[in-house]
């Protein structure tokens, strides 16, 4: 079958693609692996799963109608509320039938001859595209380490990034949870809430900030509503195309009293979550300020956790930046560990050494178990691609182009990959940023190039070699003015033993970049060969 358009993956990203394809009507199909739509909010249904960017944020804003007739519950969503609203979607907007679901790409391949895209999946269907579209997300592919004796285990065993369809019950269950990144810190409450007994492992302590959640009553949503434009509006010019009301000062320009109040502005209710991240001009670019919030983090972590030793292990070391690791936002995280049947093991001093017939062993000790639970994070940004064979001109695979680390002109595209687009790829804000927000930036700009080349009768629109290693420079050079290329974060792929260490998002905010995408299609797309 030939199509104008395939695009991989039906979450938020190749859901919104295909609507702009059928809007420019062309033909389009999304293959999409899971036997539902909606992508990272198919696969993370553990405890606690919800969003830690507002509800009214993390949705498209592309339909007034979509924004009014949907009733956000909660300040935070669920990630089954954001489940139910991309169903929605896909539904309202008559979506379904392009989307094949079970559909799990393996290779794709340019024919160079014919300027097609041919794609075969795991089954061995075989479709060609002229454009393809890659929607497979940043956080897709699990990643879970390799514990010597994990097959014998007796117990149960799951992973945060693949939980049953039909939940699991903890009740009177002794539990390990290994990982204390957002999904860790979201589940801990809750699974401490069932279990008999909740042991953490923790490796490295993360910054974690009250998201302070809370339900919308029907007059807080209608008047929410009644500035939704104003809303985005403020979204779109904001660092991370999220308003965060963010501090223009930089710490030295305010007095020790007004520091604390910022500081204690975005801890508590009117603020949290995100907020903090904005609590200075030069929170992410001078580690003095950067120390200043790390403290008083640390100081709020000692203050709710009674046990100093449980506190001491909580708390983040001082040589890793505040933020530096994407913030996690929480219900009642650090309160957990003041719970009698909670306990927290520091596994970077007392390392896991192996999984046993009836549990785990550290160092320290022996855990005899019913339940591990693990919350180790994502393969992020370049997995999904990478577990795909994807090869472009002289039959070059994007695994040997990207053997040193991901490498794109602007976030969307790749030298030598002709009429084949990322959204929110390596190279672009998406990471650092409301990733719907993102995603809709993305596919505005890739539909706007497509309908260009499609009027103007080009067989192929390419990033050039030069300008792909100029944004690489680039996107290096901001991130190196920044706190964050330190640690072992995903942002650089160093959570994943073997990656390439490079720091893949693009620092200088979503607004920049938007500008810097603009102008280069006002350029007639400059640094794109179009023939
Ligand atoms: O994964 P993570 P996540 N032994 O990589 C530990 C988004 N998200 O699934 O820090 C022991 O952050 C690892 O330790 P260390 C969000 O963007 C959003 O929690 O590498 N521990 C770390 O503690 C987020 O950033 C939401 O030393 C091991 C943890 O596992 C991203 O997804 C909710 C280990 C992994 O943390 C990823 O979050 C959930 C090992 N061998 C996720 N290997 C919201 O919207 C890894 N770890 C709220």
């Amino acid at each position: 079958m030939q199509l104008d358009m395939l695009v991989v993956g039906a979450g938020f990203a190749g859901i919104y693609q295909l609507y702009k394809a059928r809007e420019a009507g062309m033909t389009v199909r999304v293959l999409e692996a899971g036997e539902g739509v909606g992508g990272t909010w198919f696969w993370n249904r553990y405890p606690g799963a919800r969003c830690d960017v507002e509800s009214l944020d993390y949705s498209y804003s592309f339909c007034r109608e979509l924004e009014e007739e949907w009733e956000w519950t909660e300040r935070y969503a669920s990630q089954s509320e954001i489940l139910s609203y991309i169903n929605h979607v896909v539904d309202r907007f008559d979506l379904r039938r392009d989307i094949q679901l079970n559909t799990r790409v393996a290779s794709a391949h340019f024919d160079e001859d014919r300027a097609l895209w041919s794609v075969r999946s795991e089954d061995g269907e075989h479709l060609e595209a002229k454009f393809l579209v890659m929607a497979t997300g940043q956080l897709s592919v699990p990643q879970k380490p390799d514990l010597h004796g994990l097959d014998d285990f007796k117990g149960q065993w799951y992973h945060s990034a693949r939980w049953p369809m039909e939940g699991v019950d903890f009740t009177g269950q002794r539990v390990v949870l290994i990982g204390t990144g957002s999904s860790g810190v979201q589940m801990t409450p809750i699974i401490a809430a069932q279990a008999s007994q909740l042991t953490v492992l923790q490796r490295t302590a993360n910054f974690s900030v009250p998201a302070h959640n809370m339900p919308f009553t029907p007059e807080s949503l209608k008047a929410a509503k009644a500035r939704y434009p104003e809303r985005r509006a403020m979204g779109r010019e904001a660092i991370t195309g999220v308003f965060l009301n963010a501090n223009t000062k930089t710490a030295a320009e305010m007095t020790e009293d007004e520091r604390i109040a910022e500081l204690e502005y975005r801890w508590k209710g009117a603020g949290g979550g995100f907020r903090m991240l904005r609590a200075f001009a030069d929170l992410m670019s001078n580690l003095q300020t950067n120390h200043l919030v790390a403290e008083f983090a640390r100081n709020k972590i000692h203050a709710v956790v009674k046990d100093p030793r449980k506190a001491e292990i909580l708390s983040p070391k001082p040589d890793l930046p505040y933020g530096h690791k994407r913030l996690c936002g929480d219900t009642h995280y650090y309160e957990t560990f003041n719970r009698d049947n909670v306990d927290l093991v520091d596994v970077k001093a007392h390392p896991i050494t192996e999984i046993t017939p009836t549990g785990l062993r550290t160092t320290q000790g022996h855990h005899e178990l019913d339940v591990i639970v693990f919350a180790t994070g994502f393969d992020a940004m370049t997995g999904a691609l990478l577990a795909m064979d994807i090869r472009g001109t002289g039959g070059q695979s994007l695994r040997e182009k990207w053997a040193a680390g991901p490498r794109t002109y602007l976030g969307v595209s790749i030298a030598g990959f002709p009429n084949l687009f990322v959204i929110a790829g390596p190279g672009s804000p998406a990471a650092l940023s409301n990733v719907v927000h993102s995603i809709e930036t993305h596919v505005d700009w890739i539909s706007n190039f497509i309908g260009h080349s499609r009027s103007k009768g080009t067989r192929r629109i390419e990033a050039e070699q030069a300008h792909e290693d100029q944004w690489v420079d680039h996107v290096n050079e901001v991130a190196n003015q920044t706190l964050y290329p330190v640690g072992n974060s995903w942002y650089l792929g160093a959570n994943m033993p073997g990656k390439p260490r490079v720091f893949m998002p693009y620092a200088a905010g979503v607004p920049a970049y938007r500008r810097i995408i603009e102008g280069v299609a006002e350029k007639n797309y400059e640094g794109f060969a179009q023939v």
